[in-house]
């Protein structure tokens, strides 16, 4: 098994089923990649101890989700210099506006990528532009991922005219 580029965590299992679009996203691209729950209230030092190791155990990107009170990705980010990409889990009060707001309004210095609420998949992708940016083969990949998403629309746009 190749080492690990991408760490997919979340505070709790219960955040799995909306995270597994990330892990997919990354399968599809065939980016090595680790699940793991880490919570920034149930388990602040492990999950500290996870952020500050992980640039040294050879992760590029780490794609944290939480719901509710969702601190894990902005602590994540105030521990480690990689890119942090944060997903908003929606939970059944708010339909995810406070995971959102939790982790999109970062203090200037500890930038977090925030994606939609409940967009896993895209945290997935942007984790692949990322890693391709400096990967001329991944970056080929991803450029045929977007022709295939521009004709996926063309093909529905012809079939809608017909
Ligand atoms: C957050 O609290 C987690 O990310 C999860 O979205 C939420 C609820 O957690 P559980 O009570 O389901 O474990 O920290």
């Amino acid at each position: 098994m190749p080492e690990p580029l991408v760490g997919v965590i979340m505070g709790s299992d219960s955040d799995w089923p909306v995270m597994e679009a990330a892990a997919l996203a990354l399968a599809e691209f065939d980016v090595p990649h680790e699940v793991g729950v880490y919570s920034a209230h149930r388990t602040p030092q492990r999950m500290l101890d996870y952020a500050t190791a992980a640039a040294g155990r050879g992760l590029r990107v780490v794609i944290a989700g939480a719901g509710g009170a969702a601190h894990l990705p902005g602590m994540v980010a105030a521990a480690t210099p990689l890119p942090v990409i944060g997903v908003p889990v929606p939970l059944a009060k708010l339909d995810g506006l406070d995971s959102l707001l939790s982790i999109v309004q970062m203090p200037a210095g500890v930038p977090v990528a925030t994606v939609a609420v409940g967009g896993a998949r895209n945290a997935g992708l942007l984790a692949v532009r990322i890693l391709a940016a400096g990967d001329p083969e991944l970056l080929a990949r991803m450029e045929r991922f977007q022709a295939e998403l521009a004709a996926s629309v063309l093909a529905k746009d012809t079939a809608l005219r017909a």
